[in-house]
Order: structure tokens, then C-alpha cells, then sequence
């Protein structure tokens, strides 16, 4: 009889830790990356992982997770993995708990602040990056006297707690960390290379650099002509009644000022949404919606593509650059995919924009300067390719002469 159903996202080591007691004790549990109706009805938080047993055992917390799944594997095949003894048993509970609790949240909001996912707050990343290192302390305590964690062998603790590490230190850590961490740096290469993760970081390594915070470069905002000619003690009140929304005059977006296109981008926004992207939207557009008069189309690039780490990380990166493009949605349309896998990823994307230059669309978004614009032009076939594959998004993209899977997008509409 089956012995449960085991929930995981596949790139979180809270949930591969888990599935990798399944496949390292070869134990009788489905793995299901994908949320289903028995996951939603049994887990109102909705976090991964999560497990289902037999007779509507259910269990979240991968902590609890993954104890139980142990408790699954024969006596005699478990080897120590629970530590040998109870004390052992605590100690292994003790880095589980300490390094999910403590660890894992400081270093992911660190690192989702310093890449972009979240907004960036300099002394909160300073105090995730000293909460990390306080942990990292304790670690590096024990391992610069100890091979392990626990015990003389390699026991849950190490495989959860160096999965934790290792988003970490290959990205907002590096180099650097490894130096301050010596211990910490020999010990995740030995355990990262154990027969339990089944070669998962067979290729890892800790770049010399830690990912730092880009700041969008942010273009001088020009004053306004009226407001620098105003005596200076008048300027407060200006400013409150500048603030005062009813009283200010919404500066018009400059590509308000081409007036009405023959074909309204709202149509084509309907067309592309409702109808099938290859066989009816994509003519439609070339038929009703492009006229190179009103309209030009442009291939955006990320410039940074070699610090984009999780394939997931980087489309929320395009997912925030939509945000804060928001006030051009009238003038544009467009999609920007990731190609590529974790790790060796980049984004690209093609943008259909109200008039003949990119920067009054574009640059609304603070972080425009982060992207390249190329103009196309439709009457090349490989652009005209490029466009519809990016509107439709079902083929690899070539880049630098190399078929490129897409492995997620955003459309702009
Ligand atoms: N306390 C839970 C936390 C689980 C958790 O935060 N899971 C994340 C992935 S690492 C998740 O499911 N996030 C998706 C969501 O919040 O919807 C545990 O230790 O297992």
C-alpha cells in the first residue's frame, strides 16, 4: 500500500530535502510538484512542503515532514540518520529547527531585497545578512572542530541545513562568506557531494563575488520651469499644494501628445487575450493593429543577465519592471520571457510602443536603464520571427546563435 502523497516546489530545499529522504530510501511516496484539490482542501496556508498519508493522515512543517518520513525507512537500512542515540536525535532537531527558523527567512529576504524580487531597504538587508552570520557563528563553532553537525556521520542535519546554505552562498555569500566561514565552506562541500542529494551539486560552485544591490539608475527629474522661477520663501506652500491632488494638474504622459492612433491598443490587447496566439492574434496584429507610421517595435534586453540566478527570480524581476511601467500601459504592449535554466538564465522580449522612440514609454520605470532597446524592423523576416515567437512564446528563443528554452514570461498589457 502506498505509503502517502509528498507536496513539494521543487526548487526549495525545505521541499527537495524531503523528497530526496523519498528517493534516497527508495520509500513507496508519490511526489507531486503540482498543488492539487486534496493539497488545497487539506492545507489552508498553502506552503509546500506537505504530506498526505494513509486513513487522512495529513502534515505540513517539512521539520515534521521529514522526521516522519524517516520514521518510514526499516530500522536496519536508516543507518544514524536520526543520530544514534536521543541525544544525538535532540542535537539533529536542535540544527533543523535553528537553521529554519533563524536562518532560512534572514538569508531569503536578504537575498530577495538585494536581487530585485522584493523593494530594497539597506538596514533591513543589513540586519537579515547579521542575523544569517550570527547563525553561521554557531556553525562554523561546531564544524571547525567536527566533521558533521551531529555525531561522526552525515545525518539529516547536515543535508537540510547545507540545501539551506546553498542559495545563499551562491549568491548573496560567495566568496567571502566561504573565508569568514572556513569551516562552514569545507564542510557543504563534502556533505553537498553525498550520495543523498543524488549529484545536485555536482557542479556547484561559490562565486568570488557576492551578488550585491543594483540600484536603478535614476534619471534627474528636470524641474519644473514655473517652479524654479518661485521665490524661494514661497516654496513650502508650494509644495503643499503641489501635494494636494485635487489642486495639481496631472502632468500629462508626453506620449499623450501623438494624439489618438488609427488602431487603439486596446483592441489588440482584447484580440491577444482572447483568441489563439498563433493562428488568429498574431495576423491580426500584423493586419489591424501595426502601422510603422504610429508605431515601432523594439527587442528589450536585461543587461545583467550573468547575475540572474532562479529562473522563478528573474521573471519576478520582469514582473516588478511591469509594475513600475505602469503608467505607459496606453502606449505599449509587449512580452519579456526567461530562457534558460536556473543558474544560466536571461531575459529578452519584444514591446509594440506608441510612436518612434522607446525612452518616453520606458522610461516611467526607474530601472529602464537596466534594459537594452534595439529597434526592429518588421519588414526582416528573422525580426518579424523574433516578435511573433515572443507574443507567442511556444519555441525557443535563439541566443547568440543558441536554441534557448523559454522557461517562463509576462505579457505587458
Ligand atoms: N513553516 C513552513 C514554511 C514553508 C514555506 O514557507 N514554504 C514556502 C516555500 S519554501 C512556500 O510554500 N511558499 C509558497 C507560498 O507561501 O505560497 C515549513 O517550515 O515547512
Amino acid at each position: 500500500m502506498s505509503q502517502g502523497t509528498l507536496y513539494v516546489m521543487e526548487m526549495s530545499p525545505r521541499s527537495y530535502v524531503n523528497a530526496n529522504i523519498v528517493k534516497h530510501f527508495g520509500l513507496d511516496v508519490a511526489i507531486k510538484t503540482e498543488k492539487d484539490e486534496a493539497f488545497n482542501r487539506a492545507f489552508p496556508l498553502g506552503k509546500l512542503p506537505a504530506f498526505i498519508g494513509p486513513k487522512g493522515y495529513k502534515l505540513h512543517e517539512c521539520l515534521a515532514i521529514s522526521n516522519y518520513l524517516v520514521s518510514l525507512v526499516p530500522k536496519d537500512e536508516v543507518k544514524g540518520f536520526l543520530g544514534k542515540n536521543n541525544q544525538e536525535f535532540a542535537s539533529i532537531i536542535k540544527y533543523l529547527s535553528l537553521v529554519n527558523q533563524e536562518f532560512v527567512p534572514a538569508q531569503y529576504q536578504a537575498l530577495f531585497m538585494i536581487n530585485g524580487r522584493f523593494p530594497y531597504n539597506k538596514k533591513q538587508v543589513d540586519e537579515h545578512l547579521a542575523n544569517a552570520e550570527k547563525v553561521a557563528a554557531i556553525l562554523e563553532a561546531r564544524l571547525s572542530e567536527f566533521t558533521y553537525l551531529v555525531g561522526e556521520r552525515a545525518t539529516l542535519a547536515d543535508f537540510f541545513v547545507a540545501a539551506s546554505i546553498s542559495d545563499g552562498l551562491k549568491t548573496i555569500f560567495a566568496k567571502p562568506f566561504a573565508k569568514k566561514f572556513p569551516s562552514i565552506a569545507r564542510w557543504f562541500q563534502t556533505v553537498s557531494k553525498h550520495a543523498f542529494f543524488e549529484g545536485k551539486f555536482a557542479d556547484f560552485v561559490i562565486p568570488e563575488q557576492a551578488l550585491v544591490y543594483t540600484p536603478p539608475k535614476k534619471e534627474k527629474k528636470e524641474k519644473k520651469p514655473e517652479a524654479a522661477a518661485a521665490p524661494k520663501k514661497e516654496a513650502k506652500k508650494e509644495v503643499a499644494e503641489e501635494a494636494a491632488p485635487a489642486e495639481a494638474p496631472k502632468p500629462k504622459h508626453p506620449l499623450e501628445l501623438l494624439g489618438k492612433p488609427k488602431a487603439v491598443l486596446d483592441e489588440w490587447k482584447r484580440v491577444y487575450s482572447n483568441e489563439e496566439t498563433r493562428e488568429t492574434a498574431i495576423p491580426w496584429f500584423w493586419k489591424n493593429q501595426y502601422d510603422p507610421e504610429e508605431w515601432s517595435l523594439w527587442k528589450v534586453d536585461y543587461r545583467y543577465n550573468d547575475e540572474l540566478t532562479l529562473t522563478f527570480m528573474s521573471n519576478n524581476l520582469v514582473g516588478g519592471f511591469f509594475n513600475r511601467l505602469s503608467a505607459s500601459t496606453k502606449y505599449m504592449f509587449g512580452c519579456m520571457v526567461v530562457y534558460g535554466e536556473n543558474n544560466n538564465n536571461g531575459i529578452t522580449g519584444a514591446f509594440l510602443v506608441r510612436g518612434q522612440d522607446y525612452k518616453p514609454a520606458f522610461d516611467v520605470a526607474p530601472d529602464w536603464e537596466s534594459y537594452e532597446f534595439t529597434k526592429l524592423d518588421a519588414s526582416n523576416e528573422e525580426s518579424k520571427n523574433f516578435i511573433n515567437n515572443m507574443f507567442a512564446w511556444d519555441e525557443p528563443v535563439i541566443v547568440n546563435g543558441e536554441k534557448r528554452e523559454i522557461a517562463d514570461g509576462k505579457v505587458f498589457k
